[in-house]
């Protein structure tokens, strides 16, 4: 800041290592009388906003920044005819001994502040805020209420909204993307308590009776790939934009453990090959995951748990007295998970007509939006293509999925020598919330057991 005849110059204080700073806010225009620290403009790096206060209380005489322009340190931000009342000293001071990260409206600019990084779920929970509560689940550092409607911080819409630094700042905290703010501060500029109302609105009036917010998950960064090499954008297909916050909410949401198994099916894939051709015959394709779901139906009676959800309050559990099962059908528009309904009334061709009927219907995209709803528990078979084990994403609010690989044989030691065995992997993901791993085990244990007894499978459904 230079200060002649009157004038006083005011600079971009210094930036540190900061280089081509983006003006995202003029907040003066010629003729405005201003006093010492009114902000002028605000910077925004990378990591950090900073306003720009004046130096000089008087009338702005011309501003030389321009919203969108980049800056460095030195550059003339302003020129104010000083009226000599208030006066800061030079901002040499500044340069020469950058201060730490100011607090608002401080007499003295200082370089943007260092990052703030939210935590992860997986990291420590932070306190609670002022009168906030610790509930269990943050105390497991899972966010209290982690909705898709915070959605990842849409960077050029963030660094075009009107906002001062501290309000960016508690933003990105929050991993609010003030894009999509509405301000309601003097000219309409956001303020913390807009910024507040966006994430309660969010979290649908603060989850579960607490006023604790929590951050929500560090955005993955952007790339231009394009500077790698050549590149393509294709759409996602609508029910992956669908299904993806989906997947994402129960991912972060629920505690997932898998518990692995194998099932010996020998003797029911003997008892299917036998069966299938007069199935057949009378148009019913008998795959083995008729034969799964039947099982299933038999493990999730002996185990009412499966077939639970959690209640809101996260106290109860709310326990379902019918028994609907989803299964995942991958198409080509996407996965979409069908819902046999009342699966415990139907024996194993019943099952498989359903399944067959679903899957078709599900390929065609003809779906009804009642055809996939009102699922207790989920079945995701992969055995057509492949793999030997992989950990499926809960469907929520159901409390387990069964995923399913490709059989094969492998020597099984019995009665001092190996024979070969057709074993079925089992994959059980699971809401550790609400089930435990024994009873986890004890699942699979069982569902192994059934599997295994392939008569009992195929006995009729009372
Ligand atoms: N091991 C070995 N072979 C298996 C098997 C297993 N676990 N499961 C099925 N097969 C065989 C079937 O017997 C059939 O062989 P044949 O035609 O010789 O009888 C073949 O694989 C194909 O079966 P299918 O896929 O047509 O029928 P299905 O009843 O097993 O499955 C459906 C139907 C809709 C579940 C399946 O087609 C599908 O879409 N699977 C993908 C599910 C998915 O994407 N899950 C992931 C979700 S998470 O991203």
């Amino acid at each position: 800041m230079n200060a002649a005849g009157g004038l006083v110059e005011v600079r971009v204080p210094d930036l540190g290592n900061f280089k081509d700073v983006a003006v995202i806010d003029v907040l003066v225009k010629p003729g405005d009388s201003i006093a010492l620290d009114t902000p002028l403009v605000t910077l925004e790096s990378d990591k950090a906003a900073m306003d720009v206060p004046s130096t000089a209380s008087g009338v702005v005489e011309k501003v030389h920044a321009s919203k969108g322009g980049k800056v460095n340190t030195g550059d003339l931000l302003a020129t104010v005819k000083a009226d000599g009342s208030h006066t800061a000293a030079p901002a040499a001071a500044a340069a020469a001994a950058p201060p730490a990260p100011r607090p608002e409206a401080s007499a003295q600019p200082a370089p943007p502040a260092p990052p703030v990084t939210p935590p992860t779920a997986a990291a420590p929970p932070p306190a609670a805020t002022p009168g906030g509560k610790l509930t269990p689940r943050s105390l497991l550092g899972v966010p209290t209420s982690y909705r898709s409607d915070l959605a990842p911080i849409d960077e050029p819409g963030f660094s075009r909204a009107h906002a001062g630094p501290s309000v960016r700042q508690f933003a990105r905290e929050l991993g609010v993307d003030l894009g999509r703010v509405t301000g309601h501060g003097f000219k309409d500029r956001i303020t913390h308590d807009d910024v507040k109302a966006f994430v309660k609105g969010a979290l649908g009036g603060g989850g579960g009776g607490t006023d604790t917010v929590w951050p929500a998950l560090p955005a993955v960064p952007a790339v231009d790939f394009a500077q790698f090499g050549p590149t393509a954008v294709e759409p996602l297909s609508r029910i992956q934009r669908i299904s993806g916050p989906r997947l994402l909410g129960s991912w972060v949401n629920i505690p997932h453990v898998t518990q692995f198994d194998v099932a010996d099916i020998t003797e029911l894939e003997q008892l299917r090959a036998g069966l299938k051709d007069q199935a057949q015959a009378a148009g019913v394709k008998l795959t083995p995951l008729a034969f799964i779901m039947r099982a299933c139906v038999k493990a999730l009676q002996e185990f009412p748990r499966f077939n639970s959800s959690l209640a809101a309050d996260g106290a109860n559990l709310i326990v379902r007295k019918y028994l609907h099962l989803g299964f995942a059908a991958d198409t080509p528009s996407g996965l979409v998970v069908p819902v046999v309904r009342d699966a415990d009334r139907k024996d194993v061709y019943e099952l498989a007509r359903h399944l067959g009927a679903l899957s078709q219907k599900a390929r065609a995209g003809k779906l009804a939006p009642a055809d996939m709803q009102g699922g207790c528990f989920t079945i995701s078979s992969l055995g057509g293509i492949g793999g030997t084990a992989f950990t499926p994403i809960i469907n929520a609010p159901e409390v387990a999925i069964l995923g399913v690989s490709r059989s094969s044989l492998q020597p099984l030691y019995r009665d001092g020598g190996f024979v070969p065995r057709l074993m079925l992997p089992l994959s059980l993901s699971y809401d550790h919330r609400v089930i435990d791993g024994a009873m986890a085990a004890r699942f699979t244990t069982y569902l192994a057991q059934t599997l295994a007894d392939a008569r009992g499978l195929l006995e009729a459904v009372p």
